[in-house]
């Protein structure tokens, strides 16, 4: 047997794209209907990103679920490039007119935005199985699921494919639609979270002879770091000792300590960079992670996720209101202009602060004078700081 259910827009994955989709969706009178595979406890306990761009803040803040990150969350006006030993500070607040970012975990977002959602009586369902799309090339989209047991079936007028880059959605949509744009970098990054207090006030991107690290961190007690690494490494090869001492060598820097604590968690992330064109099918959305992926050395993809679904949500807020789809019909151009602009930025600074296993001394000497150009050029550090801040939404 099959249960029916109806909604306006069935959303699939409840990671920042689709719950920050819900709840705008909501505050504009229109419903839906998330589907989660996850528990919402994994969700909320995910270890992931922690820099908010200004435009996601306010974002969040105008939408009722900013209280504890303007509370909790350490706001940065700079950051560090640290290189040859010496570190040199890009001021966003002086090269953007006064911007800067917020360091506050993905998670903690997560957790505030399904707290609003259940608050004001949304559906998010989590421990869902089987979800597959159907009738979505129509205007009869649907959503199929289990849970519990139960088959599940939920019409809907849209689909938001916010599933993440190994979700459902963008593998549904038929061969020959959509156009890969992919590069694969021959590295990846192991990250630590450590119950010790950050090293340094702001972020520190390290370019080392021994491969890149950054410095970050969640909260005043606990650090956030990551090194360069092999994109097969195996985790187990890295004991505690052998990752702080890797850590001291990579930003050694005169009179400048690397506070230890015990390690609470520890992976290795791959590197990508992904697009897929266009962003829509028929009454299919793809938004966030599902639709592009950006190495992370420019700490874009959560704010990348964010700023696709402002516009689903505002195109959608149109359509329900006036009827008209213009704005629908834009979305895939109107976000691919800044995927594009992101990825471009995401691609720089992660050329220019890593060892690529096929560079020859020319290239090494490029990216020195690069960091050096960057670090003394009032021109180039303000392009660094205006992406690094985010770029205006359109
Ligand atoms: P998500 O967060 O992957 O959420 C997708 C959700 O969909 C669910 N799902 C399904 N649900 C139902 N049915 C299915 N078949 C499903 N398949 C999947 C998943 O369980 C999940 O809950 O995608 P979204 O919403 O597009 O958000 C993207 C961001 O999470 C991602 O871009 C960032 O985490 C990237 N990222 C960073 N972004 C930043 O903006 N700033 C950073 O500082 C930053 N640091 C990072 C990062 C990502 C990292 N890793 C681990 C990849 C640091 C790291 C190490
Ligand atoms: C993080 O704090 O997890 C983080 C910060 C900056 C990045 C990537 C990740 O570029």
């Amino acid at each position: 047997m099959q249960i029916s259910q109806r909604t306006q827009v069935g959303i699939v994955g409840a990671g920042p794209a689709g719950l920050v989709l819900s709840h705008l969706l909501h505050l504009h009178g229109i419903e839906s209907i998330v589907v989660e595979n996850r528990s919402r406890q994994y969700v909320e306990e995910r270890v992931r990103a922690g820099v908010l761009e200004q435009g996601t803040v306010n974002l969040l803040t105008e939408m009722g679920v900013g209280e504890r990150m303007k509370a909790e969350g350490l706001v940065h006006y700079g950051i560090e490039l640290r290189f040859g030993g010496r570190g040199h500070r890009i001021d966003f607040h002086e090269l953007t007119g006064g911007k800067g970012i917020t360091i506050y975990a993905q998670n903690e977002v997560l957790r505030d935005l399904n707290n609003a959602r259940i608050a004001t009586g949304g559906q998010v369902l989590f421990e869902v199985e089987n979800v597959s799309i159907h009738d979505f090339d129509d205007t009869r989209p649907k959503i199929r699921y289990r849970k519990d047991g139960a088959d599940y079936e939920v019409s809907c007028d849209f689909i938001a494919g916010c599933d993440g880059f190994h979700g459902i959605c963008r593998p549904s949509i038929p061969a020959g639609v959509l156009t890969e744009y992919d590069r694969v970098y021959p590295f990846g990054w192991l990250g630590i979270l450590a119950e010790a207090p950050p090293s340094a006030e702001e972020l520190v991107y390290t370019y080392h002879d021994r491969g890149f690290a950054l410095l970050s961190m969640r909260t005043p007690h606990i650090s956030r770091l990551y090194l360069q690494c092999k994109p097969d490494e195996n985790i187990d090869h890295w004991e505690d000792e052998r990752i702080w001492r890797e850590l001291h060598t990579r930003f050694a820097s005169d009179g400048w300590k690397l506070t230890e604590g015990p390690i609470l968690q520890k992976g290795v992330t791959g590197m990508r960079s992904f697009v897929v064109e266009p962003m829509q099918y028929g009454s299919l959305f793809l938004a966030g992670d599902s639709a592009h992926i950006v190495p992370p050395t420019g700490a874009k993809g959560l704010n990348l996720a964010i700023a696709d679904v402002t516009v689903l949500a505002r195109a959608l807020h149109r359509f329900y209101a006036t009827g008209n789809r213009s704005l629908l019909d834009q979305y895939s151009s109107t976000c691919l202009r800044r995927v594009w602009k992101v990825q471009r930025f995401s691609w720089w600074m992660t050329s220019m602060l890593h060892r690529f296993p096929d560079e020859n001394p020319f290239d090494r000497r490029r990216q020195l004078a690069e960091l050096d150009y960057v670090t003394t050029s009032r021109a180039a550090s303000t392009s660094l700081a205006e992406n690094y801040v985010g770029l205006p939404m359109e």
